[in-house]
């Protein structure tokens, strides 16, 4: 399988962010890129698409904020990576105030996505990565991975959530759609919900979304990923939430993938998008799930058996040390399996 991504990607290091009331080592590290690329290779170099794709998504102020913010926090006289501490839940409107503080709330939904210096730069080259793997599928290829590295599927069209800044599953679908593929299934099975996704696609009857998620009663993001949540107007019933408890084994997470596949199946999609992240593994430092290895070979199989053209784009997994096992097992269960 052809795997794409862009050296910027590495760049993006935050130092630290904000855990249960005190500071703790970034966990969304640039040696998650590295593990990934040692174990998988050093794949294709992303092309460049430009920012038109990025801004089929995503709003052009909140992307002129990404590409500012930390020279603005430098020019503050700041320290470190940018970071809020005010965010405007109620009456949220674009004021464009000046000070940076005012910036972040105006665009961040937490605290736990800090913008570094390198953050922009491996952003927009993790969304090309995306565009770039959609390209190879567009051209014939059964699948494509793209290999991206800040993740997306947190983020909305306005604001930065989860360690994610550019929403790469959205991007690649937006230019599916621009290329003539209207109809789309994005399959989270990420450990966490993707409520950027969702909320991308909450009003959209041709971009299909399901999700399977610790339960957010219990997990980050905790306010979406509930199963009464099914879409609206057009999209009302294209969007599937199956939550799980913690502790969730392999066993209980194929009944949920099973059944989020037969929704796939009856969306009639021409193009299924799998954000794919490897922090349902039991290791995982900040996850409670309990997959095995092993367990990623089934699940790319049984995705795989859609028998749809399939783009893998790269989210959460936090088990550095497994990691790039975790994913080429993921990928060889996928591979052997598509036709
Ligand atoms: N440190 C992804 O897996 N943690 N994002 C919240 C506690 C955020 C995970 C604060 C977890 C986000 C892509
Ligand atoms: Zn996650």
């Amino acid at each position: 399988m052809r795997q794409f991504s862009d050296p910027a990607q590495v760049l993006h290091a935050p130092a630290r962010e904000l855990h249960n009331g005190g500071w703790m080592d970034y966990a969304e590290s640039p040696a998650r890129f590295e593990a990934m690329l040692d174990t998988l290779g050093p794949g294709e170099p992303a092309r460049d698409f430009g920012i038109e794709p990025i801004l089929a998504v995503h709003d052009p102020a909140y992307v002129a904020f990404l590409r500012e913010a930390y020279d603005l926090w430098r020019a503050a006289g700041r320290e470190g990576d940018a970071m809020g501490y005010i965010f405007p839940i109620r009456g949220r409107r674009p004021l464009d105030l000046e000070r940076i503080d005012a910036k972040i709330g105006a665009f961040a939904m937490d605290a736990s996505t800090p913008v570094a210096s390198g953050t922009w730069g491996a952003a927009y080259g993790g969304a090309q990565s995306a565009l770039t793997a959609l390209e190879a599928v567009l051209g014939g290829d059964r699948n494509a991975f793209a290999l991206c590295r800040p993740p997306g599927h947190h983020c909305g069209a306005d604001y930065m959530a989860g360690y994610c800044y550019l929403n790469n599953a959205a991007i690649a679908a937006r230019a599916a759609q621009a290329r003539g593929i209207q109809r789309v299934a994005i399959l989270d099975v990420d450990y966490h919900h993707g409520n950027g996704t969702q909320d991308i696609f909450y009003e959209d009857g041709e971009v299909f979304f399901a999700s399977i998620h610790a339960d957010p009663k219990t997990d980050y993001p905790f306010f979406w990923g509930h199963a009464d949540e099914r879409g609206e107007g057009a999209g009302e019933g294209t969007t599937l939430n199956l939550p799980l408890p913690q502790g969730t084994d392999w066993q209980g997470y194929a009944l949920a993938l099973d059944t989020a596949l037969q929704a796939v199946r009856e969306h009639a999609a021409d193009l299924l998008i799998v954000s794919y992240g490897a922090d349902t593994f039991a290791e995982d430092p900040i996850s409670h799930f309990r997959l095995l290895r092993e367990d990623y070979g089934a699940m790319g199989e049984r995705i795989a058996a859609l028998g749809l053209p399939t783009l893998v784009v790269m989210e959460g997994g936090y088990a550095v040390d497994a990691l790039g096992a975790n994913v080429a097992a993921f990928l060889d269960g996928l591979e052997r399996t598509a036709r």
